[in-house]
């Protein structure tokens, strides 16, 4: 995955924890290098060795830390880094959802390694919706979690998001349902 990604998270422990913890984490998963280039290609291992080191130095879980980073991503990289892209995807819930593939799209013209997710919605009825998340990369449900989550504190609908089922041998995509508003029980 591209730099930034590290590179969020990176920022997202040392804003929290600090400076010497993310350099045991560093160290832990083996990165050598002391900074990432964000427009720079990493390997997804990078990414995957960052979350389960720093699980083990923060002493939580792997879906803990994906989540809490689900989080960020929206509220803090994205927000302040990408404004504009955000808000030209929409302005509520189901809006951007439907958007995000556009999103992307517009993000790989400039950056041609960018390997996005897609997502399919389907509107239910009133604050309800099924989202189907294709994605390259496995593990990554608690990650989608926690940007939904953000995504509904974004605009000032909170939200709750349920993985429906799974992707497996015969299902190639994650199935989660939204609720929100008037959707929730
Ligand atoms: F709900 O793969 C809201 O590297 C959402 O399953 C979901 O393949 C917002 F550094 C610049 C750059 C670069 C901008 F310049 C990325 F190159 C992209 C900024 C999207 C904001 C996808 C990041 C693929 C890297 C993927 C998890 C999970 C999508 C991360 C979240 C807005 C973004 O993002 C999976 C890669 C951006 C950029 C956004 C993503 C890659 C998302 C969202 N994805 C790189």
């Amino acid at each position: 995955m591209y730099g930034l990604v590290n590179r969020a998270l990176q920022d997202m422990v040392v804003e929290r924890h600090g400076q010497d913890t993310w350099e045991r984490i560093r160290q832990r998963a083996r990165f050598a290098e002391p900074v990432f280039v964000a427009m720079e290609g990493y390997d997804d291992s990078v990414t995957y060795d960052l979350v389960g080191a720093s699980a083990k130095e923060l002493d939580q879980s792997a879906e803990e830390i994906l989540f809490d980073f689900g989080r960020w991503w929206v509220l803090r990289t994205a927000d302040e880094g990408y404004g504009p892209l955000l808000q030209m995807a929409g302005d509520t819930l189901p809006t951007f959802l439907e958007n995000l593939d556009e999103m992307h799209s517009r993000v790989a013209l400039s950056m041609p390694h960018l390997r996005p997710p897609s997502f399919r919605v389907t509107r239910l009825g009133e604050g309800q919706l099924h989202l189907q998340y294709y994605s390259h990369r496995p593990g990554l449900v608690p990650f989608v979690l926690g940007l939904l989550d953000a995504l509904g504190e974004r605009f000032n609908t909170p939200t709750v998001a349920r993985l429906l089922s799974p992707r497996g041998p015969d299902q190639d995509h994650d199935l989660f349902l939204l609720r929100w508003g008037a959707g929730l029980p």
